[in-house]
């Protein structure tokens, strides 16, 4: 990093999310959006410290935003079997314009998935061509978890982050300013002659507290609402007037479990860390009562796993009377349900529970997982209570681990049916991805069984290349047989859930008719696309029939409250 100019007074930096490409122009396959909580985090500290800092988040920026804003998502999706992907957010020449007006000594790129590796590095170049003289960081899951393969990759990046940034970032300012030697920043890799150098990783104390509140200036928080509205969302939601100010929060950071497909562990720690509920709390009243938030993205790893933290959390909701809806789109753990939570849940809001059920088969979940100490027992407990008070359930499931035989899969696909059947618990199956640095991507590669760069099966697949490189082949299955057993059991699920949609339309015909008045409305917003509209309706309010009806018995008071604080906080776009 000899370029790097030392002693700069009051370093500036820009964080920058970089534009991405996707095969749809739609949800849940297109454009993801939500506010890049990471880069905000670091932000929001930084400016705590007095460092200039800007977030450029290009999915935001740009003409592309103003075109969708104005003229409606872009609903045409490029032909899947061919390299023409979608460019979504700002171009590469307004990314080039927005360093260039910023000029920033330290430029920092989040590299949260591996699905993103190319647009990170192409971003990383552009950052260099116009500021050759500036620090060019990554970090994020996908960095954390191969920092060296990044330094590999592309030589415009002089460093890696691992793990939590805020005060790694800070460091590197510090080590700007001249206050520190870089090998008292901790937790970052760089490059030295002779193998890349890993600083001591950061201790990292059991409350969150001291990182501080969000800063949601930094962000422009009304330009995501508007794109909500235009059907780009980061999850389905639950839609009411206004609820596309729906926003996402995590209340916690780190796992103690250690799942065979999953990262958290490796990048965010096995020690599972919090802000208090008190901390909590202040920012869900910021939310709602300063920016006009009313539904809530929970993406905690584990909301639940502390049941007395979660339990004060619900307490204080309600006694500071805050309403908003909420839910749990990645996912909680059976086994740190309970009854009287789940009645909490649904008391302070929750729209639906996505429970981690991963598998049907407790094999699998023991041995091939590892998901201990989770038992179909806990889930099943969890399906029955959920049905009993009418908690909306939804269920994540994975298949087609190494291990595993055609019969573990069947015996998933069928305990997802079974729940939906019985249980009413919408199944969401996915087929499992070894991400480098799992225990998963481990076995991978031990047991030669990772699908590898194959650019023929990516188009026959029509995936990108970074998505089929995590895909599995054993002598059991390969990705095509798996993506057509999922697709055949979709539909079934799609058709009993239409089924059930008709049935709760015979017994409640006058919800229904009500929620078929918001077609319109959505039709509107969505540019008149009658299809996309059908599919909406469907998603952001069918699908969630208790919710439904409790919120027929909503009354005319808080439906007005809901409605004044729909206006929004009057920030400028
Ligand atoms: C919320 C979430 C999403 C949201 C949006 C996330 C976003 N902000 O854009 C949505 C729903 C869109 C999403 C989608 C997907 N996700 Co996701 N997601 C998460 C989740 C649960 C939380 C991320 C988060 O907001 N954390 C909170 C903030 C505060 O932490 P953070 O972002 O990590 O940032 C901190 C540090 O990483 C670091 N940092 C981050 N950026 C930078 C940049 C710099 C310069 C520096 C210095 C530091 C730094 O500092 C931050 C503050 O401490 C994580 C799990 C997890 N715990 O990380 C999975 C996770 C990131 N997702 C994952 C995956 C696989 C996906 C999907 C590919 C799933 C799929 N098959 O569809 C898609 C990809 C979507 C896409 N755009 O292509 C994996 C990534 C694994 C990998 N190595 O690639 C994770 C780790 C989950 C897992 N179990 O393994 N996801
Ligand atoms: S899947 Fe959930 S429980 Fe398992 S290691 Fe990841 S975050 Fe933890």
């Amino acid at each position: 990093m000899k370029h790097i100019l030392l002693e700069i007074s009051s370093p500036r930096v820009m964080l920058i999310r970089a534009p991405q490409k996707f095969f749809n122009a739609r949800f849940p396959q297109g454009p993801r959006l939500s506010v890049p909580i990471g880069l905000l985090a670091i932000a929001s500290f930084l400016e705590s410290r007095e460092v200039q800092v800007q977030i450029f988040d290009a999915f935001v920026e740009g003409e592309q935003y103003h075109q969708i804003v104005e003229q409606g998502v872009l609903s045409k999706a490029p032909d899947k079997a061919t390299e023409n992907m979608l460019h979504f957010g700002a171009s590469w020449d307004e990314v080039t314009q927005a360093i260039s007006d910023y000029r920033p000594d330290i430029i920092g790129i989040s590299a949260i998935f591996d699905e993103t590796t190319e647009e990170t590095l192409q971003a990383a170049k552009i950052a260099r061509a116009v500021m050759p003289g500036a620090l060019i960081i990554i970090g994020g899951p996908s960095a954390s978890t191969h920092p060296d393969s990044f330094l590999e990759q592309c030589p415009e990046i002089d460093l890696v982050c691992r793990g939590d940034g805020e005060e790694t970032t800070l460091e590197l300012v510090e080590w700007l300013q001249g206050k520190r030697p870089i090998e008292m920043v901790s937790s970052v890799v760089y490059r030295q002659e002779k193998a890349n150098k890993c600083t001591a990783p950061r201790s990292l104390p059991q409350e969150l507290d001291h990182l501080g509140q969000l800063n949601y200036e930094l962000v422009k928080l009304e330009r995501y609402f508007k794109l909500e509205q235009r059907g780009i969302m980061s999850r389905q939601r639950f839609s009411y007037p206004g609820s596309h100010r729906a926003i996402t929060v995590i209340t916690s950071r780190g796992c103690p479990y250690a799942c065979s497909f999953c990262s958290v562990h490796i990048h965010a720690g096995k020690k599972y860390r919090t802000f208090s509920p008190e901390h909590v709390l202040d920012h869900l009243e910021t939310l709602v009562r300063k920016y006009g938030i009313n539904h809530i993205h929970f993406e905690d790893d584990n909301l639940t796993l502390d049941r007395k933290r979660f339990m004060k959390l619900a307490a204080g909701i309600l006694e500071r009377d805050l309403k908003f809806t909420w839910d749990t789109p990645n996912g909680v753990h059976a086994n740190t349900l309970s009854r009287d939570m789940m009645v909490e849940m649904k008391k302070t809001g929750c729209v639906y529970l996505i429970v981690a059920v991963e598998s049907g088969d407790q094999w699998v979940i023991d041995e091939v997982i590892n998901k201990k100490p989770m038992t179909i027992e806990h889930v099943l407990d969890a399906f029955s209570v959920g049905k009993e008070i009418g908690l909306d359930l939804q269920a994540f499931y994975v298949i087609g681990f190494p291990r595993e035989k055609m019969k573990n899969i069947m015996t998933t696909l069928k305990f997802a049916m079974n729940g939906l059947v019985k249980w009413d618990v919408t199944p969401h199956v996915n087929i499992a991805m070894a991400y480098a640095g799992t225990d998963l991507y481990q076995e991978s590669l031990t047991t030669g069984v990772l699908t590898g760069d194959d650019k023929e099966r990516k188009s026959a697949l029509g995936i990108r290349i970074s998505d089929s490189r995590h895909m599995i082949t054993t002598r059991e299955f390969t990705p095509e047989s798996m993506l057509k057993l999922n697709e055949k059991y979709h539909r079934k699920f799609v058709m009993v859930l239409f089924f059930k949609m008709l049935k709760f339309g015979l017994f409640h015909p006058l919800l229904l008719l009500r929620n078929l008045s918001y077609f319109r409305e959505i039709k509107h917003q969505l540019g008149g696309n009658f299809k996309e509209t059908a599919m909406q309706l469907f998603f952001a309010r069918l699908l969630y029939p208790n919710a439904l009806i409790r919120e027929s018995t909503f009354s005319s008071k808080s439906r007005e409250l809901r409605a004044s604080s729909n206006q929004g906080s009057g920030l400028a776009p």
